[in-house]
C-alpha cells in the first residue's frame, strides 16, 4: 500500500476517521452551522509575556508546555519550544486547555449538596464550612468503623498528595482507573513474563516492522508517541495492524488484519507456531534467554494456520505474511505492548501471548525493540508511619482479593463496590473521590449508584462538573494543571536525535487560579489540621511540595524556572552495548515463557486462548476506544474540542446498514442484552472499515450532568450499556467488550443482521 504521508495529512485522516465522518459529512458540518473557529487577528499575541513550566494534563501523557499571557489572562498554549518530548507541538486537547480554565461551567466554590445524591441541589459555602463537615464525617467513620470504612477512588497528578494523607490515615481501600480499568494487564503480565514493564516504551522509530494489536495510535493520542509512530513510517517501517476496524492507525497500515473481537489471542499464538514451525523465530536470543521453549512450541503447535485464520475470521495468508514480515525484520520489530487490556476478561493471557512474542524475536534492548529507557528519578512526600491498629494492607478486602494473585496495586475497584453495598466483610461508608468520574469509568453503572447511595458521607474533588460530582455530599472546587505545582516529570528522548537526552520538569501555574479554586496541598493540609493532625503535616505548600519532590535531584523551582521549565542532561542509550548481556527480573532470571508462578496459583503457565461470548442473534458486540480530541468524558464540556466532534457517531458496517434501512446521519439509540437503553442517541456512520459482528463507539460521550452545559446528553455513553463483566481470575480486572447491542430508531429496535 503506497503511504502519503505527512504529520498533518495523518492527523487530518485521524481524526476524520476517529470522527467516524466521511468527508462529505464535515461539509455538511460546516453547512449545519458549526461555525469555524475565529481567526486570530495578526499581533494579537504583542502585548503577551511567555510563561513557562508548564505542563498538560489535558491527559496523562503530560506534555510540556508554555502559556501567553496578557495581565493575569491566560490566551494561548504553545509547547515549550525547550521540550525534547513533544516540542512546540500539543495536540487538540492540549491546545484547548484554554477551554478548561474558563469555562463558565467549571466548580468556583465549595458546595454543599441539599438535594439528593445524583440529583443533587447546590448550595454554596466556605472552604471552612466544606473542610469542617468533610472533617467531622470523615472522622465519625472512622470512630465507627476504623479506617477501613473509608474508601478512596482517585486518578491523576493532583491525587497524589491526598493519597499519601490516606495513607496515613491507615484508608485500606483505594483504587485508580489506570490499572483497574486500563493498562493493569499490561504491566502484570509483562512484569510476570519479561520481568519489567515496559510501558509504551518501544523504539517505534528505529524499527523495520511493527506490530500494533488493538493500540489505535493517532485516536489514541500521546503526542510524543504518536510522532515516533510517524518516525517509523518516515523511516521505512513496514506496519501491521490488528483492529476489527479501520482505524487511524490502520488507514496507514501495510497489513491490516481485520480480526475477529476477542481472537488475538489464538492470533499471536498462530505467529509463533508459524515461526517455530518454519524455524524462522530468533533462535540464538530464544534459546539463551527464555524458559519454556521447548514447551511453548509444543503448546502452540495446535495453531496451524488454517486453524488460526478459521477462528480469528481471517485470510490464513495474512497470518504466513505477518509473521514472515515480522521475521525478516527481527530483532528491529516494534511488537508494541498496548496500553488499555481490559477488554474481554481473557487479557492477562494475550498480554503474556504479546510478551512471549516479542521473546522469540528478541525484540528487546535493540533498535526497533521494546527499550529499557532510563529516567532521572526524584522524590516523594510521605507522612509520617504510625502504627494503625488494623494494618492496612491486611485489612484491603483481603481474603477476597486473595483470589488474584496478579492484581496490580489498589483493591479491584468492583470488589469494593460490592462491599460498599453489602457490608461486607466489614462496612465502608465513606467515599472520598479525586479526580476521576467512575460514573463513566467504572462498568456496571447502576451497581456504582447503588453503592454511593448507600455511604454515610462522599466527598469530591474535581475542576468541573461531571457525572460523579452529582453524587457528592461536599463538592471541592480545584485549581486546575495550569493554576497550580504538582508534579515532576521525567522523561528521555532516546531516538529523534544523535545523542540520548534526559529530561525533568515540575509542573508550575501558569496563572493564579480564580474564584475559591485551591490546590490539593492546601486542600488537604486544611483538613489535616481539621482532623487533629496539624503537626505531623509534611510541607507547608504546593510550593514547598514541589521543592521537597526535587530535592534529590539538586534542582529547585526557582532553578528549573531560570532553565524555562525545562532540566536536561545527556542520557544513555537503551540499547544493549556490545557483549552486554540484558538481565530479566523473574524468578528464574530468565524470560518466563513457560510461568511456574502461575502454575502455582493453578493458571495456565503457558499462554492460552479462551474463547469469548457470542453475540446473541440480533445484535452485535460494542467495541470502543478513543476519539482523537475527546480525552475520556473530562473533555466533553470544552467547547473548542465539543466543536470539533460533538459527538460520537455510531460505526456500523455498510451492508448491514443497508439490510436495515440505515444511512449517514440516521440519528439512534442503543439497546443492550440485558435491555438498558441509551439515554441519549447519536449518529450513525455507515462504513466498509468495520466487521459486521461488532459496532464502534467512542468512549466518554453522552454526559448525564446538566450542568456541562456544552456536554449534556451528547452522544451515547458506552460505559452505561456495560452491564456485563467478565472478571479476570488472574488480575481480579473486569473485560467490558462482552456487551452487545441493537440499534433504536424512531422507537422501533431493529436488529442487527448475522
Ligand atoms: N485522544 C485520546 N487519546 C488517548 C486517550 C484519550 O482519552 N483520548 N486515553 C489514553 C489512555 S488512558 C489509554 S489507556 C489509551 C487507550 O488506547 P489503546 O491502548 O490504543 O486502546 P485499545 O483498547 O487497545 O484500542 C482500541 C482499539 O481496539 C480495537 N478493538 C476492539 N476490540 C478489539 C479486539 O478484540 N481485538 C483487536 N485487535 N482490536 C480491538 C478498537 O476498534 C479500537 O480501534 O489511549 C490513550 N490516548
Ligand atoms: N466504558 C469504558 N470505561 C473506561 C474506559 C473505556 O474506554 N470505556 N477506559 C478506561 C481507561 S483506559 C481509563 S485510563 C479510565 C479513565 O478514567 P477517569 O480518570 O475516571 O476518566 P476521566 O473522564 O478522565 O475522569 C477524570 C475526572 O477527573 C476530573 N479532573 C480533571 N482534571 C482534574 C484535576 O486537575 N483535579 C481533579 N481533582 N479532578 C480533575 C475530570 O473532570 C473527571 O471528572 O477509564 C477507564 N474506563
Ligand atoms: S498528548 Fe495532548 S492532551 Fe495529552 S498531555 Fe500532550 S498535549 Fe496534553
Ligand atoms: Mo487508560
Amino acid at each position: 500500500m503506497a503511504i502519503n504521508l505527512t504529520r498533518r495529512n495523518f492527523l487530518k485522516t485521524a481524526s476524520i476517521a476517529a470522527a467516524g465522518i466521511p468527508l462529505s459529512k464535515v461539509v455538511a458540518r460546516a453547512e449545519t452551522g458549526i461555525a469555524k473557529a475565529p481567526l486570530i487577528p495578526p499581533g494579537s499575541f504583542k502585548d503577551t509575556k511567555t510563561v513557562t513550566g508548564g505542563i498538560c494534563e489535558m491527559c496523562f501523557w503530560r506534555c510540556q508546555l508554555v502559556g501567553k499571557v496578557r495581565g493575569d489572562r491566560l490566551v494561548k498554549l504553545e509547547g515549550n519550544p525547550k521540550s525534547i518530548d513533544n516540542g512546540q507541538n500539543l495536540c487538540a486537547r492540549g491546545n484547548s486547555g484554554i477551554k478548561l480554565v474558563y469555562d463558565p461551567d467549571r466548580l468556583k466554590y465549595p458546595m454543599k449538596n441539599i438535594g439528593k445524591r445524583g440529583a443533587p441541589k447546590w448550595q454554596k459555602i466556605s472552604w471552612d464550612e466544606a473542610l469542617n463537615i468533610c472533617a467531622d464525617k470523615l472522622q465519625a467513620t472512622i470512630d465507627k468503623y476504623g479506617p477501613k470504612g473509608i474508601a478512596v477512588w482517585y486518578h491523576g497528578a493532583s491525587a497524589h498528595y491526598p493519597n499519601a494523607y490516606f495513607d496515613y490515615l491507615g484508608v485500606a481501600n483505594k483504587y485508580e482507573p489506570a490499572f483497574y480499568q486500563c493498562r493493569g494487564q499490561t504491566a502484570m503480565a509483562m512484569m510476570q513474563t519479561l520481568g519489567f514493564v515496559p510501558n509504551e516504551d518501544v523504539d517505534m522509530p528505529n524499527s523495520k516492522a511493527m506490530l500494533l494489536v488493538g493500540c489505535h495510535i493517532g485516536e489514541n493520542i500521546h503526542l510524543s508517541h504518536v510522532k515516533n509512530f510517524l518516525k517509523g513510517l518516515e523511516n521505512g517501517s513496514k506496519v501491521v495492524v490488528v483492529d476489527p476496524r479501520f482505524s487511524a492507525a490502520a488507514a496507514k497500515a501495510h497489513i491490516w488484519v481485520q480480526i475477529k473481537p476477542g481472537t488475538d489471542t489464538a492470533f499471536l499464538l498462530g505467529l509463533m507456531n508459524y515461526m517455530f514451525d518454519k524455524g524462522i523465530y530468533n533462535k540464538t536470543f530464544a534459546k539463551k534467554y527464555c524458559l519454556g521453549l521447548k514447551r511453548l512450541k509444543k503448546h502452540v503447535a495446535e495453531w496451524t494456520v488454517e486453524k488460526t485464520a478459521a477462528e480469528c475470521d481471517i485470510p490464513a495468508k495474512q497470518i504466513v505474511e505477518v509473521a514472515e514480515l515480522l521475521a525478516k525484520n527481527a530483532p528491529n520489530v516494534s511488537i508494541h505492548p498496548g496500553r488499555h487490556a481490559a477488554w474481554y476478561g481473557n487479557d492477562f493471557q494475550r498480554v503474556r501471548a504479546n510478551a512471549c512474542l516479542t521473546a522469540i524475536l528478541g525484540a528487546m534492548d535493540c533498535p526497533g525493540g521494546i527499550v529499557r529507557i532510563k529516567r532521572m528519578s526524584s522524590g516523594h512526600v510521605h507522612w509520617p508511619e504510625v502504627d494503625h491498629e488494623e494494618d492496612p494492607e491486611e485489612m484491603a478486602l483481603a481474603e477476597v482479593v486473595e483470589k488474584y494473585p496478579f492484581r496490580p496495586p489498589g483493591t479491584p475497584p468492583e470488589l469494593m463496590r460490592d462491599t460498599m453495598i453489602s457490608g461486607k466483610p466489614y462496612p465502608i461508608k465513606s467515599l472520598v473521590v479525586w479526580g476521576t468520574n467512575s460514573i463513566k469509568t467504572m462498568p456496571r453503572q447502576e451497581r456504582t449508584e447503588k453503592a454511593l447511595a448507600n455511604m454515610d458521607f462522599i466527598m469530591v474533588t474535581d475542576v468541573t462538573p461531571t457525572d460523579i460530582t452529582m453524587w457528592a455530599d461536599i463538592l471541592l472546587p480545584e485549581a486546575s494543571y495550569l493554576e497550580r505545582y504538582d508534579h515532576v516529570e521525567k522523561g528521555t528522548q532516546w531516538n529523534q536525535g544523535d545523542k540520548p537526552q534526559q529530561f525533568l520538569s515540575a509542573r508550575m501555574p501558569l496563572i493564579d487560579p480564580m474564584f475559591e479554586r485551591k490546590d490539593p496541598v492546601w486542600i488537604i493540609n486544611e483538613l489535616a489540621k481539621r482532623m487533629g493532625h496539624g503537626k505531623d503535616i509534611p510541607v507547608r505548600n504546593q510550593e514547598e511540595y514541589v521543592n521537597h519532590l526535587l530535592k534529590e535531584t539538586g534542582l529547585t523551582i526557582a532553578k528549573l524556572r531560570k532553565l524555562d521549565g525545562i532540566y536536561i542532561q545527556p542520557g544513555e542509550s537503551p540499547y544493549l552495548k556490545k557483549g552486554e548481556e540484558p538481565k530479566f527480573d523473574t524468578d528464574s532470571g530468565k524470560i518466563e515463557l513457560y510461568s511456574e508462578a502461575m502454575e502455582d496459583e493453578d493458571f495456565p503457565p503457558l499462554p492460552t486462548y479462551t474463547k469469548t461470548t457470542e453475540p446473541p442473534k440480533g445484535f452485535a458486540r460494542m467495541i470502543y476506544g478513543r476519539s482523537p480530541v475527546h480525552t475520556f468524558n473530562r473533555t466533553a464540556n470544552n467547547a473548542w474540542l465539543a466543536r470539533e466532534i460533538p459527538e460520537n457517531p455510531l460505526w456500523i458496517n455498510d451492508e448491514s446498514a443497508k439490510k436495515m434501512g440505515l444511512k449517514d446521519g440516521d440519528r439512534v439509540f442503543l439497546e443492550n442484552q440485558d435491555g438498558k437503553k441509551s439515554v441519549s442517541s447519536t449518529v450513525v456512520k455507515t462504513t466498509p472499515g468495520i466487521r459486521k459482528d461488532c459496532l464502534f463507539i467512542a468512549h466518554g460521550f453522552g454526559t448525564f450532568n446538566p450542568a456541562m452545559t456544552v456536554g449534556y446528553h451528547k452522544g451515547i455513553d458506552d460505559n452505561s450499556l456495560n452491564t456485563k463483566i467478565n472478571r479476570e481470575g488472574e488480575t481480579g480486572i473486569s473485560g467490558m467488550r462482552i456487551n452487545f447491542v441493537r440499534i433504536v430508531k424512531d422507537g422501533k429496535v431493529i436488529d442487527i443482521p448475522a
